[in-house]
């Protein structure tokens, strides 16, 4: 799975269904294409069905007009910003002659291969895209958007795929260490000159799937760059005007911006000088987090807990106001923070969408931040004072709409995995299982909030204890780290190390892991804790909790195998600032995107 797809019909400017005419595919018409034979995909089909039109005109919409095809799921919504930040307007595609009449199309897939194909043929679009493809007219696929171009995927199959481009898309293998999904920002190999990667040089782009093409003989003429992830797989492809992407230049920074400007402007003679950067592997992220509630003013403020307590100790005992979150976010990306996540900590309590100034705040960070956002809490079932009844995965989708490329699950995903393990039983009806099945496994954060509790003998307790690096305030030299639910408020019967491995096989896509001891301390991050969690499972785990000094970081990803380390305190404080978190890591040989 590559990202979300079809939640809610709602979001999508949405494809009408489409009765399908005999007309299309130029199967002669380029000689740039030639079809791969693969059994019976959708193109090879339709060219042996259809002959081709000959009086399909084609109406200019406009220099600035790009056309997207959006069918209704996950984070399109970064797509469209970023095409509005470069000065274009978007027309949406609502029939496949609007695929047909387009100027320039971007495809920015999302979701499951099988579940887009599905939706592609339904709606007569696969047909169109064909066509358009083969009549070589300007074309950028984004992610799944370049993994339907190839004759297959195993996702959920074999699936047939639109049999453009010879080749299976198939799963990275864990098994040799590298952790699936494969996210975060990685470099790339170019291997012909493909005009839209220009601009990159050495520089690091955001990649965030499970799911990979491989470059073979047979594709060789397709493929301009590729990237390595324990093997070298398709990062990008290009023929004439036809160009597709692994990664998510919408969610690139910079880098990114300048690829979907040479796409849209191919004739410009804007060069920006390659910045030539280090890239040479995936990067460890730098995170900024934005803890956010509303204070008892009833402003937002980003807010910062010692313990997750964030009241002041005075006399009036108000929430701690570190800032306005959409300021402090576009700052974090313009110091070159790899993600930013922000958490609605009384999510818990608030029900997240009557709490809409959360959702304008990721509508309003999305229009200029260009790196990946999550947020999370009170992402679970809920019944309003009305009566009408939520689904964890509508809440979800609200967040994705509004700008979210991850959700972070907390409390919920402690019951349903108390409830897995107890059973033995993945019911499917969890929000972690319903989200990850629809938005894809990369798509879901879970958000741990353990507290230590110290032992002497590590068989006192059912859970996994670990031998400790500095002992507990008694001399005690092991320690299990409890987890909580409602913001630290509860201790649940459950360790972190139980958690973190329930929830992987539930669907979770990466954990972020917090500690409430070491939380707003700044005296460096749980290392026992995060090497625990991280050895033990195969998804990325994100350090959190008590950074405090460049040197923190630089510990923990030397000591553990994280796969990004978040901060806040630091950050908000000024204390730090993320560009010299990024040089320290630089200097110690750790790579980061600088
Ligand atoms: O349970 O699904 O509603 O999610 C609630 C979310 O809110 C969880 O992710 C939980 O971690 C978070 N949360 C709830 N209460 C608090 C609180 O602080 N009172 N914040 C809270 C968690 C921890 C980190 C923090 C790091 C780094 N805060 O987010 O940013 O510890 O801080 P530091 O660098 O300053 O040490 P649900």
């Amino acid at each position: 799975m590559e990202a979300a797809p079809f939640a809610s019909s709602s979001s999508a400017p949405f494809l009408p269904s489409y009765p399908v005419t005999a007309r299309s595919l130029t199967s002669s018409s380029s000689l740039l294409f030639r079809r791969s034979n693969f059994g019976r995909s959708y193109c090879n089909y339709y060219a042996a069905k259809f002959k081709s039109p000959r009086n399909l005109s084609i109406r200019a919409s406009g220099d600035s007009v790009v056309t997207l095809l959006d069918y209704g799921a996950g984070n399109v919504r970064s797509v469209r910003n970023a095409i509005r930040y470069l000065g274009f307007d978007i027309k949406d595609v609502q029939t496949p002659e609007d695929i047909l009449k387009a100027d320039r199309l971007i495809f920015p897939g999302v979701g499951a291969f099988a579940a887009a194909m599905d939706v592609l043929n339904k709606r007569g679009m696969a047909e169109a895209l064909c066509t358009y493809i083969e009549k070589d007219r300007p074309f950028l696929g984004i992610c799944l958007g370049l993994q339907l171009l190839f004759e297959s995927s195993e996702e959920n199959g074999p699936v047939n795929g639109l049999g453009l481009i010879p080749g299976v898309v198939g799963r990275f293998d864990s098994s040799n260490g590298y952790r699936v999904p494969h996210i975060g920002w990685n470099a790339l190999q170019i291997k012909t000159d493909s005009e839209i990667l220009d601009d990159i040089g050495n520089r690091h782009v955001y990649f965030v799937h499970s799911y990979r093409a491989m470059p073979s003989d047979a594709n060789k003429e397709w493929v301009s760059s590729t990237c390595n992830y324990g093997v070298d797989f398709i990062a990008s492809v290009r023929r004439g005007n036809v160009h597709a992407v692994q990664f998510h230049p919408e969610k690139s920074g910079d880098v990114g911006l300048s690829i979907l400007r040479r796409f849209l402007y191919p004739k410009s003679t804007i060069t920006t000088k390659p910045n030539e950067g280090k890239a040479s592997k995936l990067a460890k992220r730098v995170i900024a987090c934005l803890d956010v509630r509303t204070n008892d003013k009833g402003d937002l403020v980003v807010t910062k807990g010692d313990q997750y307590d964030v009241r002041e100790h005075t006399k009036e005992n108000e929430v701690r106001n570190l800032g306005k979150p959409v300021e402090l976010a576009g700052q974090y990306y313009k110091d070159g923070a790899d993600e930013v996540t922000f958490l609605n900590i009384t999510g818990f309590r608030d029900f997240p969408l009557g709490d809409l100034p959360m959702l304008q705040v990721l509508r309003y960070t999305s229009e200029n931040v260009f790196v990946p956002l999550t947020v999370g809490g009170g992402i679970r079932d809920f019944t309003d004072a009305n009566g009408r009844h939520y689904t964890s995965l509508e809440v979800a989708s609200e967040y994705f709409r509004s700008g979210a490329d991850k959700i972070s699950i907390g409390s919920d995903a402690v019951y349903a995995a108390e409830e897995y393990l107890r059973t033995g039983v993945k019911t499917g009806k969890s929000s972690l299982e319903q989200i990850s099945r629809v938005y894809g496994n990369q798509a879901v954060v879970v958000s741990i909030d353990p507290r230590r509790v110290y032992l002497k003998n590590p068989n006192d307790v059912e859970f996994k204890a670990v031998r400790l690096t500095k002992s507990g305030p008694n001399g005690e030299e092991y320690a299990w780290y409890q987890c909580t639910v409602n913001g630290g408020r509860e201790g649940r019967p459950i360790g972190a190390y139980e958690l973190a491995k329930a929830v992987e096989e539930l669907g979770a896509g990466e954990i972020l892991l917090n500690c409430i001891d070491c939380d707003g301390q700044g005296k460096g991050f749980d290392i026992d804790l995060i090497k625990l969690i991280s050895d033990a499972v195969s998804i990325p785990v994100i350090a959190s909790s008590g950074a405090g000094a460049t040197d923190h970081f630089s510990e923990v990803f030397m000591k553990t195998s994280a796969s990004a380390a978040l901060a806040a305190g630091i950050f908000h404080r000024k204390e730090v600032p993320l560009r010299s978190v990024k040089e320290h890591l630089s200097k110690e040989g750790i790579e980061v995107r600088i």
